[in-house]
């Protein structure tokens, strides 16, 4: 089947945010960059710099004396993380795999949106303008390598979209170096044989590209061509990770709202190990009737994707601060400082690896059979959520039945 692959980088995206909070900034020659004086280098430079020669990683220096009217602005680096932050949640939530290749640079594939590539992009790239005020540039194609190219090809503010099957046709007329992998080295073997465009190496039979480049060769020829088979790859890396329920009626039972903490524990810890990540920082939120809400946390001795020491924390954190009697209304467990499980194994002490294939087992059933099929004895008091299926159990009256 034929993918739907967008590529979206934002144009000259640390100036832009910058013009967001100047405004005076907009269509002027400026960088954003380190100062001259301290060998500074610039990040990224407005459109109407680079029409002076400024480009990003150039020292601060030559650029003024590329362009003396240059405005230099200093990098504000959270600000461009927020607002990088702000966009790829956007795109997370229009479209089921998202790659995010750098700050301010993803791949989305969307081969199974039914509406066609170009209209996705369209759509998105107005949200971000609209919801973010942000200029994008999109490539649509059938793989990777092409549409990284379209991006660049139609930049600021384009959107270029390569139809299925002229991949080869849309590359050839480009300059080699827009290839991925074409180096400068490359690049000046290819120019001693005459080859410039992308095109050209297409051409080129492949017994001289073979004897040019050994086993690269016949990759540099199918990526001429435009093929690459790529898939794209959603980074499982979120910051924190937290599941919530709110109840049908308020609860004021200690056991009851303890059974929940479980669920919520298995829950959050069922997502870790699904991401093959630990936390360090256990979140306990708590909203009583009256919606004031309390957000409590503590760190774990070690990071920890295993259920009971979660549990320990999340169940001290709740004891330290519910008020017995006070009906609460909703109960959240949270964990964030996420990180790759590292897990010293004690030689003698085998019990955390026999806990966690015990719980990758229950993870792989629930997968099979649905959430509710395994939960610990301890969770069998079920509490109904609001959106939630089944009541309480007898004996535990405050439940919505
Ligand atoms: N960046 C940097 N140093 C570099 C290259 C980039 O600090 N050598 C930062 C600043 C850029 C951001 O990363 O704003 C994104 O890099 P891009 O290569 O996408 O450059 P721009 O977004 O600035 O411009 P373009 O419109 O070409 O994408
Ligand atoms: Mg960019």
């Amino acid at each position: 089947m034929q993918r739907t692959i967008l590529h979206v980088d934002l144009d000259a995206f640390f100036c832009s945010v910058e013009e967001l909070l100047d405004p005076s900034l907009t269509g002027r020659p400026f960088a954003v960059g380190g100062q001259p004086g301290q060998r500074g280098v610039i990040s990224s430079a407005s459109y109407a710099a680079r029409a002076f020669g400024v480009r990003s990683a150039m020292p601060t220096a030559q650029a003024l004396r590329l362009c003396p009217d240059l405005v230099l602005v200093s990098p504000r680096h959270g600000m461009y993380g927020e607002h990088s932050e702000r966009v790829m949640s956007l795109l997370r939530e229009a479209a089921p795999v998202v790659e995010q290749l750098s700050i301010d640079e993803a791949f989305l594939d969307v081969s199974d949106d039914p509406r066609p590539g170009s209209e996705i992009a369209a759509h998105l790239k107005s949200e971000i303008r609209l919801r973010h005020k942000l200029p994008t540039s999109w490539g649509v194609a059938s793989n990777k390598l092409v549409a990284k190219i379209a991006t660049e090809v139609g930049k600021p503010d384009g959107l270029v979209a390569v139809p299925g099957g002229r991949e080869g046709e849309f590359l050839a007329p480009l300059p080699v170096q827009m290839l991925w992998g074409v180096g400068p080295k490359t690049q000046q073997v290819l120019a001693a044989e005459g080859i410039k465009t992308i095109g050209d190496i297409a051409r080129w039979p492949a017994h001289r590209l073979q004897a040019a480049f050994g086993e690269r060769g016949p990759e540099l020829a199918s990526t001429a061509l435009g093929v690459d088979t790529r898939p794209v790859v959603a980074e499982h890396q979120p910051k924190s990770l937290s599941a919530e329920r709110t109840f049908a009626r308020d609860i004021h039972s200690q056991p009851a709202l303890e059974a929940v903490l479980v669920e919520l524990v298995e829950e959050v810890g069922q997502r870790l190990r699904e991401h093959d990540l630990a936390g360090s920082t256990v979140r306990l939120k708590l909203r009583w009737s009256d919606f004031t809400t309390i957000l409590r946390q503590a760190s774990l001795p070690q990071p920890s994707s295993v259920d009971p020491e979660i549990l320990g924390v999340v169940r001290a954190l709740f004891q330290a601060n519910w008020k017995p009697g006070r009906p609460v209304r909703l109960l959240g467990v949270g964990v964030s400082g996420l990180q790759p499980p590292v897990r010293q194994l004690d030689l003698f002490d085998r019990t955390w690896e026999r806990e966690e294939r015990l719980l990758r087992a229950v993870d792989q059933i629930r997968q099979r059979f649905g959430d509710q099929s395994v939960h610990r004895a301890s969770s069998l008091r079920r509490v109904a959520p609001v959106d939630g299926e089944s009541p309480g159990p007898p004996g535990d009256p405050p439940y919505k039945t």
